[in-house]
């Protein structure tokens, strides 16, 4: 940490702001060769959701921390909040000092995206801007990866590539940004449940990696699925791109179910997405998803096909991954750090 902030030092700003947009792995990170850094156990590449994702505001605050999530004061014994101060210990000038954070999702929580991804980049980014460390990306997605791994792609839009780096200390596992650009890529968001997940990744992932046989071919599949997807980025092949990140999904799942005690989670209407997707494939729409440690199912589609999802799939959210330069994410906000709105 020291590496990257110096000494331990007061704020030089009396607020910083920042927002970053949620993330959705086409080749997935499942699985951590260090619990306490996040260091991944294989690298991997994801594409930005756009307009979605994390606003926060960071303050100084006396006596205690204070942390609203979505306009609510959570109490300091909220999960969200004990995770949050843990992260925030690692900043802190002098015990005594306490910070204010306001942080809003601008997607529904039901909607099943990770709001660690999001949250932890916005809270790195904003924590920068607060401190006036002057960071870099590289060293602001290093930061963010010690909040959640995945974070450490949401500090960048497009499509980011998490290295899986080789250091003890994590100081080459950060992410970038692929100089790449795809206007008429979509993803289509389908909430299928919004209840809590039985385990969570963290627990999911430390469980298969312990448990699950089939976890030893993983590091492989993800080494030979992320070149794939590079190639068809450079190419903008998006058979090539979709078929990958399907397979990639579906084999993640795959370690999850050879787990100890197994962990499933999709529930029928899951299944029923997957059915749908092959058939109207078959039919000859091309059409491919993806899906997370949960029910829920990102649908990787082209701009012409947004008709057809929408009336296949009404309760889908679509959202343009490029779209990031045109949209003023949180109107209602003062100006502050913007750097993924540029
Ligand atoms: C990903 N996921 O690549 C994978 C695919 C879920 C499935 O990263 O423990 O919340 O905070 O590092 O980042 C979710 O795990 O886990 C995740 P931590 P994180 O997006």
């Amino acid at each position: 940490m020291q590496k990257i902030i110096g000494p331990l030092a007061l704020p030089q700003n009396e607020r910083g702001e920042a927002f970053a947009a949620s993330n959705i792995a086409l080749c997935k990170y499942w699985g951590k060769r260090d619990n306490e850094l996040n260091l991944p156990q294989n690298s991997s590449l994801s594409l930005s959701l756009g307009h979605l994702g994390t606003h926060t505001i960071i303050q100084a605050n006396a006596a205690k921390d204070e942390i609203y999530l979505n306009k609510e004061n959570l109490g300091p014994s909220a999960r969200f909040s004990s995770r949050l101060i843990a992260f925030l210990d690692l900043f802190r000038p002098m015990p005594d000092y306490f910070f204010r954070i306001e942080t809003h999702n601008n997607f529904p929580t039901a909607a099943g995206l990770a709001s660690s991804a999001s949250g932890y980049a916005a809270m790195a980014k904003a924590l920068n801007a607060f401190f006036g460390w002057r960071l870099d990306d590289i060293n602001l997605s290093i930061l963010a990866r010690l909040g959640s791994g995945s974070a450490a792609r949401s500090v960048y839009t497009g499509f980011v590539e998490w290295h899986r780096g080789e250091a003890e200390d994590g100081m080459d596992s950060y992410a970038e940004q692929l100089p790449a650009s795809w206007p008429e890529l979509r993803l289509a968001v389908l909430t299928v449940s919004g209840a809590a997940k039985s385990i969570d990744s963290r627990g999911g992932m430390r469980r298969t990696v312990e448990t699950s046989t089939l976890y030893k071919a993983w590091p492989e599949k993800a080494t030979r699925d992320i070149e794939a997807i590079r190639q068809a980025i450079r190419e903008h092949d998006f058979e090539r791109l979709g078929s990958t990140a399907e397979s990639n999904a579906l084999a993640m799942h795959a370690t999850m179910l050879d787990s100890q005690p197994a962990i499933l989670y999709w529930l029928p209407e899951t299944v029923s997405v997957f059915h749908k997707i092959w058939r109207l494939r078959q039919e000859g729409v091309p059409l491919y998803f993806t899906i997370d440690a949960g029910p829920n199912v990102k649908i990787l589609l082209e701009e012409k096909n947004e008709g057809i999802v929408r009336s296949e799939f009404c309760e889908a959210e679509i959202v343009n991954p490029f779209i990031f330069n045109r949209v003023n994410h949180f109107p209602e906000s003062a100006s502050g750090e913007r750097r993924t709105a540029r």
